[in-house]
């Protein structure tokens, strides 16, 4: 039979335990911060908080947060938490947001996050026996690393694609039977666009599952890759700050990522207050680490908007869940002083019929915010009559009016006019930030 967990005693631990392992780990981690960290001992010192002071899991709350800024800030030792002699690896965020930072990582380090790696492959159904193909970038990213490294954990075949280069993508996906894509929504959805043009027909591959994240997607799109490569789409959170991909991952409910909480520790806060928020509420998504020994963070804000839940999960799986993120806080755009996230966007395009192939204009004239969508026509809908068009832009501009309050002028554009992404897609371009 299949195997289910990867660490079942870890993972289906049971609740009170969870807390305890937590609660021990938790203590520890400030313990060793405070005494190797000088960045963040300062940031306690200048809020009055002892490592004494904290003696269980809620009093993490009188703890201060860390932001990216710190991490610039103290880049790039000024986080190090051993002597870089104990140290084995180097990544680095994407820098989507601005400059990059980098994290460092101990073996134990990078065991741990190969280990939550190899938890989210079980879940998607992988086993030894499985082709995992890695389509991830390589390198400083951490995207490649660790599938790369929890695929050898499972004992899964690796195939370390790195990302790119989709023909070969697709020839070595055929010809050596993947079973497991690994990669971004993005490129999962691009790899199916060009099966699909190189004339295969939908689900026709080995492929039973994949693993997809390092971007935000949405429902419907996960719609779109399940039909186009015939597989199961399974989430995967993370980022560089934390180890990279596997802080949480989705079981076969498919149905929000389990957190690994025998490694962190996550918060919801109120992005504005700071002020912690009750299990069910929507807010700023904020983590500890409680087993880091290069690179440990405490209470480190992750921009990313989620709502944790406890429920039950019927996989056996203990670890407490957080829904697909919604988009970073940073992510969101103030058009016309309304708020719009690209997930809204996204999800009336793919709603409508479209495939993901969109971009968003933002600027600024004679004082007002123009908004403008771009919208590829599908291939076998294409056509170049005016009226058409038009008609087809006033359909997806009352969708859009109706999801986000206002009116975006939406045109219709050529097929595969929009560049694709091999790696996390940019569907931005806010030229009011250049002013
Ligand atoms: P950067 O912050 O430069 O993009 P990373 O490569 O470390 O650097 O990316 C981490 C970020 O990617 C997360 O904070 C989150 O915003 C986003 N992310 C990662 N996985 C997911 C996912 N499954 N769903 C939505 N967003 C995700
Ligand atoms: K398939
Ligand atoms: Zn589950």
């Amino acid at each position: 039979m299949q195997k289910r967990f990867y660490q079942p005693d870890a993972e289906t631990m049971p609740v009170n335990e969870i807390k305890k392992l937590q609660e021990y780990k938790l203590i520890r981690q400030v313990r060793y911060v405070y005494e190797h960290v000088e960045y963040y001992r300062n940031l306690m010192d200048e809020k009055g908080v002892k490592p004494e002071d904290i003696t269980c899991l809620e009093d993490i709350s009188k703890l201060p947060f860390l932001s990216k800024n710190d991490l610039r800030e103290a880049y790039p030792y000024g986080m190090l938490a051993t002597d870089l002699k104990n140290c084995v690896r180097i990544h680095s965020t994407s820098g989507t947001t601005g400059k990059r930072v980098v994290a460092f990582y101990t073996q134990n380090d990078v065991d741990m996050w190969e280990d939550c790696c190899a938890r989210a492959i079980v879940a998607a159904g992988g086993d030894k026996g499985d082709v995992v193909q890695v389509a991830y970038g390589y390198g400083l990213f951490t995207g490649g690393a660790g599938l790369h490294g929890g695929s050898h954990k499972v004992g899964c075949l690796t195939l370390p694609m790195s990302s790119g280069n989709t023909n070969r993508q697709i020839q070595f996906m055929m010809d050596l039977n993947a079973s497991i894509l690994c990669c971004t929504p993005s490129y999962a959805a691009y790899i199916g666009e060009t099966l699909k043009e190189q004339g295969y027909k939908p689900g026709y591959n080995s492929l039973k599952a994949g693993i997809f994240g390092a971007e935000p997607w949405t429902e419907e799109m996960r719609h779109d890759i399940e039909n186009s490569l015939g597989i199961k789409a399974y989430d995967i959170y993370g980022l560089t700050e934390s180890s990279g991909p596997g802080v949480a991952f989705e079981c076969c409910e498919q149905n929000g990522m389990h957190i690994n909480e025998d490694h962190f520790y996550a918060e919801i806060i109120d992005p504005d207050t700071g002020e912690v928020l009750p299990e069910g509420s929507k807010g700023e998504l904020v983590f500890t680490s409680l087993d880091k020994e290069a690179f440990p963070l405490i209470r480190y804000r992750t921009r990313d908007i989620t709502v944790l839940t406890r429920e039950k999960c019927s996989c056996g799986r203990t670890f407490i869940r957080m829904h697909k993120p919604m988009g970073r806080s940073d992510d969101m755009m103030i058009i016309r002083g309304v708020n719009v996230f690209p997930s809204q966007i996204e999800a009336v395009l793919l709603n409508k019929g479209y495939a993901p192939n969109y971009q968003i204009l933002i600027d600024r004239v004679n004082n007002t915010d123009t908004f403008e969508i771009r919208v590829e026509m599908l291939p076998e809908d294409f056509s170049d009559k005016p009226q058409v068009i038009t008609k087809k832009e006033k359909k997806i501009q009352s969708a859009m009016k109706e999801m986000l309050g206002i009116n975006p002028v939406i045109r219709l554009v050529a097929p595969k006019s929009i560049a694709r992404s091999e790696g996390k897609a940019v569907r931005v371009i806010d030229n009011r930030k250049k002013i």
